[in-house]
């Protein structure tokens, strides 16, 4: 069992109520159990002229391997509508594997620790309601990136 940490993103089409489907599906995936959800949190896109995003991250803890993981969620993605046309467009459905226990994954299709996940405001603040003692495989703790990430621009939903 490894415990995986999932960044869940939506900006198309009620974007909460994606996400609420989309952990519902979670729920769901064999050999894994869903263990936490964080806060929704809504922020505007990182490319101009896009709807705002919601975005959350969830604790699952599986047994699958990551890149069959991978096909379990791009399954999700599909299934909730998820259309690829450009790099970064907008979407219904979003799920990034963000960590897979302490692995390093440097495939074509998977790379983890997820690109970039250290400077994303809609990324560590979700992820330290979870896990805030958590120290990723180079040493760095979530601690030390959140000081690098201004919570600036972010909007925590209640409930
Ligand atoms: N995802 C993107 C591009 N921009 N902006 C926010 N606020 N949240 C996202 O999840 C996001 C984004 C492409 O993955
Ligand atoms: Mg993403
Ligand atoms: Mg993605």
């Amino acid at each position: 069992m490894q415990r995986v940490y999932i960044g869940l993103g939506s900006n198309l089409a009620d974007p909460a109520q994606q996400l609420r489907e989309a952990i519902k599906s979670l729920a769901q995936l064999p050999q894994t159990s869903l263990s936490d959800v964080s806060s929704f949190y809504v922020s505007d896109s990182l490319l101009p002229g896009q709807p705002r995003y919601t975005n959350a991250v969830a604790a699952i803890d599986t047994s699958l391997q990551p890149l069959a993981l991978l096909d379990a969620l791009q399954a999700v993605e599909i299934d909730q509508g998820r259309e690829r046309h450009e790099r970064w467009g907008p979407r219904t459905l979003d799920l990034d594997i963000l960590l897979f226990g302490d692995c390093v994954i440097d495939e074509p299709r998977l790379k983890v620790p997820h690109y970039h996940m250290q400077a994303r405001a809609f990324v560590l603040y979700p992820l330290a309601e979870l896990a805030p003692g958590l120290v990723l495989a180079d040493g760095r703790t979530l601690d030390q990136l959140l000081k690098g990430c201004p919570f600036e621009g972010l909007e925590r939903l209640p409930g």
